[in-house]
C-alpha cells in the first residue's frame, strides 16, 4: 500500500496518543462534629443519591474513614467538592470531600 494507517502510537515514545478522559473519585472524609443527618442530606442533594444509599455510605464514611460518594470527569468531580466544602462551610460544619484521580 502507499502509505500505512496511523497506529494511535507516539513515534518517540510508543505511547497510546489518544486516551479515554481520566476518571476521579470524589471521596468524603469522617470528621467527629457533622451530625449524620447533615451528611446524608449532602449526599442526597449533591450526588443525586436516595436516602437509603445516602445513608449506607455515610455509614461507610463514619465507620471506614472514607468512602466514594460518585466518579466523575474531573471537572464535575473538582466542582461537587468545591460545593461540598464551600455548603459544609456556611454551615459551619468541618465536613470535607476530596478527589482522587482513578489508577
Ligand atoms: N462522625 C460523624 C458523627 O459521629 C458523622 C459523619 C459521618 C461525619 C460521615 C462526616 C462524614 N457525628
Amino acid at each position: 500500500p502507499e502509505h500505512e494507517e496511523d497506529d494511535g502510537l507516539a513515534v518517540q515514545t510508543g505511547k497510546p496518543e489518544l486516551q479515554p478522559p481520566a476518571r476521579y473519585q470524589v471521596i468524603m472524609l469522617n470528621d467527629d462534629y457533622t451530625p449524620m443527618d447533615f451528611v446524608v442530606e449532602v449526599l442526597e442533594v449533591f450526588f443525586m443519591l436516595n436516602r437509603e444509599k445516602a445513608t449506607q455510605i455515610m455509614l461507610r464514611v463514619h465507620t471506614e474513614g472514607r468512602a466514594v460518594c460518585g466518579v466523575y470527569s474531573r471537572d464535575i468531580a473538582e466542582t461537587k467538592a468545591a460545593q461540598v466544602n464551600e455548603y459544609a462551610r456556611e454551615c459551619q460544619h468541618p465536613l470535607m470531600c476530596q478527589i482522587e484521580r482513578e489508577a
